[in-house]
């Protein structure tokens, strides 16, 4: 099955939107494979991100995805990559469509409330970046009978 990585930032951590955004992909159906919150090192950030190194913004994006409390997860599902890019809405928030997440709750890009892998290159670089195999589990829900 499918897997993507999708990380709470830190604007929304402090915005107490953490359970808002879990519930719109457990509502949507994708499964929660593995989860944590954890504070990022300029090191991972730097390697996450490091597709916009040469940017004007790496700098100071860096500092803002390292500030403070970020949750990290990786959800599962048929489709979950490209579906969850169209949940999250588009980079900036002043495009993204109202009922998305940066559409309802994000206003600026340089604070636009989540991550999510772009592309199956960038889910399988991104979860190895952030998780152990040990903490992805694999288990069954009676419920994916009436998913899929
Ligand atoms: P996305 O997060 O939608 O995949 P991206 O990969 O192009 O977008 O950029 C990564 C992050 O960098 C994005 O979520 C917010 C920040 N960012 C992008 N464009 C920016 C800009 N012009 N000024 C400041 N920050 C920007
Ligand atoms: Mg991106």
């Amino acid at each position: 099955m499918e897997k993507t990585f999708l990380m709470v930032k830190p604007d929304a951590v402090q915005r107490h939107l953490i359970g808002n955004i879990v519930s719109r992909f457990e509502a949507k159906g994708f499964r929660l494979v593995g989860a944590k919150l954890m504070k990022i090192s300029n090191e991972l950030a730097e390697k996450h991100y490091a597709e916009h190194k040469d940017r004007p913004f790496f700098g100071e994006l860096v500092e803002f995805i390292t500030s403070g409390p970020v949750f990290a997860m990786v959800w599962e599902g048929e489709n979950v990559i490209k579906t969850a890019r169209q949940m999250m809405g588009s980079t900036n928030p002043s495009d993204a469509a109202p009922g998305t997440i940066r559409g309802d709750y994000g206003v600026v890009v340089r604070k636009n409330i989540i991550h999510g892998s772009d592309s199956e290159e960038s889910a399988a670089r991104e979860i190895s970046l952030f998780f152990n195999e040990e903490e992805l589990l694999q288990y069954d829900r009676p419920v994916d009978g009436s998913i899929y």
